[in-house]
């Protein structure tokens, strides 16, 4: 397998050559400059492509090879093929990736917000911080902050109950980091950032879009991209709902196996394939990951690797060290080797440890939040560590 690392440009921190140490020899970014729904260009592309890979005497040369994420428009997520124009322009956008040569593309389908965390900075027990996710402090901004009319029909009285003691504890400062964490966009989101005016007005729009129909413009939308990424021999991966459930009486379609199995038989096409993301679909109790693996292993096209960790509420997770999560990574690594064994050199699966806590240097330096480079380099010198040992088993 290649091993892949999310680089945030030449101002996020981290270096190239820290992409380098760590091991990792694929690079994985999108043009994070450009703003949602306008369209990328060959030109562009290319530039950032250079940046990557021209590389220094005696330096290992690395590749972008998976492009996170080309964001899919808000109105697309709305109207489903109606929204012709928006289409067109992810299509334009996908066909500039593809003539540098990158035929990865990862992006996810999630409305109004993308992968969402209540705190950046939990303090672990061994002093590294970590991104968590609180049903409570959740629940406070949705019923309290936010205010979303008829909220309360999704929470429980006990939920409502601990959600106005937290909210009733909460400074100011507190309620505006939470509301930042929540409404402006985490980075890499392929949502808008929304101020708390702009987040009831975009979830107005979703009123009348059901689950079912919801699921109906998704498939409209590939529908449209995915024989032309076939046609340009691009792998689309699609990323799962983070966390797997639905947020803010939103649709959620991409939360288990059953919602890949049913985008894949509506849009069959060898294409439309997934970013297999452990740490998002392992926050679900009844998503068992290995077997994911197994059953959609041909369809992997790009790999996550992270783990998370439910808590007394199970609702409730945090990011734990890649090892130390719910779900058996070695079992997970034995099923994407298979595949990947079973596949040419030139469609062996791209993974990148994803997210990391901050520890060491991380916890002086600026990143960007689930992005820290000795977190993550830790990360994947443990699942390269892994692999090793699996391969050396196979090999005897
Ligand atoms: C967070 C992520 C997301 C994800 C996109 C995929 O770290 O996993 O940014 O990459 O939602 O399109």
């Amino acid at each position: 397998m290649r091993q892949g690392w999310r680089w945030y440009g030449p101002d996020s921190g981290v270096t190239l050559d820290a992409v380098r140490q760590a091991g990792a020899t694929d690079i994985v970014t999108a043009l994070h400059q450009i703003p949602i729904g306008e369209t990328w260009t060959v030109a562009d592309v290319a530039k950032r492509k250079s940046l990557i890979e021209a590389t220094p005497e005696g330096r290992i040369p690395l590749r972008w090879s998976v492009v996170e994420s080309i964001p899919v428009a808000d109105a697309i997520k709305r109207k489903g093929a109606a929204a012709k124009q928006e289409i067109e322009c992810w299509i334009t956008s996908m066909k500039a990736v593809a003539e540098n040569d990158i035929k990865i593309i990862c992006y996810n389908f999630m409305p109004v917000v993308d992968w969402t965390r209540t705190d950046l900075d939990f303090v672990t027990p061994t002093g590294s911080t970590a991104m968590r996710f609180d049903q409570d402090r959740f629940a406070a901004f949705d019923l309290h902050i936010l205010a979303r009319p008829d909220a309360e029909r999704d929470y429980s009285d006990d939920d409502r109950q601990r959600a106005k003691t937290v909210f009733d504890q909460m400074s100011d400062s507190e309620i505006s980091d939470l509301t930042r964490n929540i409404a402006s966009a985490l980075p890499g989101s392929t949502t808008e950032s929304l101020t708390i005016e702009g987040f009831r007005e975009r979830l107005e729009l979703y009123a009348d879009i059901d689950t079912e129909r919801f699921r109906q413009n998704f498939i409209e939308f590939l529908d449209a991209v995915a024989p032309v990424a076939e046609e340009l021999g691009v792998k689309l991966a699609l990323h799962p709902d983070d966390p797997p459930r639905s947020l803010f009486g939103l649709p959620r379609v991409v939360s288990s196996a059953s919602d890949y199995a049913r985008l894949f038989e509506a849009v069959p096409v060898r294409s439309n394939g997934m970013c297999f993301c452990t740490g998002s679909l392992g926050v679900r109790a009844d998503n068992d990951v290995v077997e994911i693996a197994r059953q959609f292993a041909p369809r992997i096209y790009f790999a996550h690797l992270r783990a998370t960790k439910r808590e007394a509420d199970p609702r409730t997770f945090h990011e734990a060290a890649h090892l130390e999560g719910d779900i058996d990574m070695v079992a997970v690594l034995r099923e994407l080797l298979a595949e990947n064994g079973r596949r040419s050199e030139a469609e062996q699966i791209v993974f990148r440890p994803d997210h990391g806590q901050r520890m060491l240097s991380d916890l002086k330096e600026d990143s960007a939040p689930g992005y820290p480079a000795v977190g993550r380099l830790r990360g994947l010198a443990e699942l390269r560590g892994i692999i090793t040992a699996l391969q050396s088993q196979t090999a005897a």
